[in-house]
């Protein structure tokens, strides 16, 4: 595919200056009014702004690569919903399913032909999946699939890398990534110690250490879950081995190996990051781009593994929007329009023209940055780097991250709002659109090598 170039990079409003955006009055009384009725104005806490600062921007409407905020303000958005929006946004042929769906109705509480076409889709490009179970969100994906790992296995114990997060289950929000890391609470008040005590962690990046807890603990370990490329303490790419490596060791004792691919699958390639780097897991956790940008997750194993599952086995997990129509549609044709030739040739030369951009930006206004990227997800890192782990992720100049960040917005360009997270590039982004985000971040660079904190 070739980039479209039909659609402009961020559009300026009245307010004139480096800005070019109208003030943000009506954010700000969206926000205000929120705070009144939603915990902290939000539904969820990255979305607050409370990392970089300024006013949460309320998005009232989106098309292709740019937001529009209730201002009528334009931006070329890099956050995509969190990673499902890898087709841009109002994708014809999604709306196109979804208007199917809207049609014949999005609701049954039964099983509907479309979830195993789904589920064909998924298992086809996925071979480590023979059987799969749509849920509603990557939190759920992943607390089921611990809970069948712990079914299958019959060990209580699990262990996740520091900095990796799995969504907001008890068990998972022990030094967790993204918005528990970037609001200070990597391991969350109201999980209860014995829950906490059933969740070893090790650094990601590190097969020592996991060879010694396993060498400790291994025959009471159910299961190891990880990220396999981390998107939730920035992007941080497995070291060459790595995967491999706990493969072999999960394979020595008797643990099952869970890929949490709720940001990958799908996003660097059709057959995930384990496609990528090959090295099949026992279980993946998907979510994100399989929904198109509707509420889904889904999980999925070897038979052998899945069959443990009610009604056929006695791992019990259930949910009254499980499969529903409405996400299953647009998540379809979302997948059938991944399937298209140079599909992720677009997203990799688009994300590299970014990358590539960025650090010569950086470089010339001789600020600097430390950036990781696989394909169409990416992280500025505000330190020299290297950024392997969670330690490393968290040396950035997390003030500097929201300089730049503000510096964008305020020119029009839509940022991951904290910086332990993971951007991502659209196949609705045009070359033009990046060059623009390029000429803003020369200036957002430039600014902040003359800002005195
Ligand atoms: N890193 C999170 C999703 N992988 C951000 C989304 C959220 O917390 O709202």
């Amino acid at each position: 595919m070739k980039p479209r170039e039909e659609s402009v990079g961020a559009r300026s409003g009245v307010a004139g200056g480096l800005t070019g955006l109208r003030p943000d009055g009506e954010s700000a009384s969206a926000f205000a009014a929120a705070q009144k009725v939603l915990a902290g104005g939000v539904n969820s806490p990255v979305r607050a702004f409370k990392a970089v600062g300024g006013v949460p921007r309320f998005m009232s409407r989106a098309q292709g690569a740019v937001l529009t905020d209730v201002d009528g303000n334009e931006y070329v958005d890099y956050v995509g919903g969190w990673g499902p929006m890898v087709l841009g946004h109002v994708d014809e042929r999604a709306k196109a399913a979804a208007g199917k769906v809207l049609c014949k109705g999005w609701c049954f509480g039964t099983p509907t032909e479309q979830e195993t076409v789904i589920a064909q889709r998924i298992i086809a490009d996925i071979p480590s999946i023979e059987v799969i179970r749509f849920v509603n969100s990557g939190t759920e994906a992943t607390m089921s699939a611990i809970r069948l790992a712990r079914g299958f296995t019959g060990r209580d114990l699990i262990v996740k890398c520091e900095g990796c997060y799995h969504g907001h289950a008890d068990g998972l929000l022990v030094e967790a990534g993204s918005g528990a890391t970037t609001f200070g609470a990597p391991s969350s008040a109201g999980v209860p110690a014995a829950m906490a005590a059933g969740t070893l962690l090790v650094p990601y990046n590190d097969l020592d250490s996991a060879r010694v807890l396993f060498a400790a603990h291994g025959r009471s370990i159910a299961a190891f879950i990880l990220e396999p490329i981390a998107g939730n303490m920035g992007c941080v790419p497995p070291a060459d081995g790595y995967l491999a490596g706990l493969r072999s060791l999960c394979d020595e004792y008797g643990v099952l190996l869970i890929f949490d691919e709720v940001i990958t699958g799908f996003r660097v390639g059709l057959g995930g990051a384990q496609g990528l780097y090959g090295v099949r897991p026992d279980i993946t956790c998907l979510g994100k781009i399989i929904g198109g940008g509707l509420p889904v997750g889904a999980y999925g194993a070897r038979r052998e593994i899945m069959e443990r599952l009610s009604p056929l086995g006695p791992v019990y997990q259930a949910g009254t929007l499980a499969g529903n129509p409405l996400a299953v549609g647009v998540g379809l044709a979302t997948l059938e329009a991944l399937h298209e030739p140079g599909v992720y040739a677009q997203l990799e030369s688009l994300s590299a023209r970014l990358a590539d951009g960025l650090a010569a930006a950086a470089r010339a206004a001789g600020v600097t940055i430390c950036q990781n990227r696989v394909g169409s997800m990416s992280t500025v890192f505000f330190q020299a780097g290297p950024v392997t782990d969670y330690a490393s992720a968290r040396k950035s100049d997390v003030r500097a991250y929201g300089f730049y960040f503000q510096k964008m917005l305020n020119q029009g360009f839509y940022l991951p709002p904290a910086q332990f997270e993971a951007a991502f590039v659209s196949l609705a982004h045009t070359e033009r659109q990046i060059d623009e985000t390029l000429a803003a971040a020369e200036r957002a660079f430039a600014g902040l090598a003359r800002w005195v904190p």
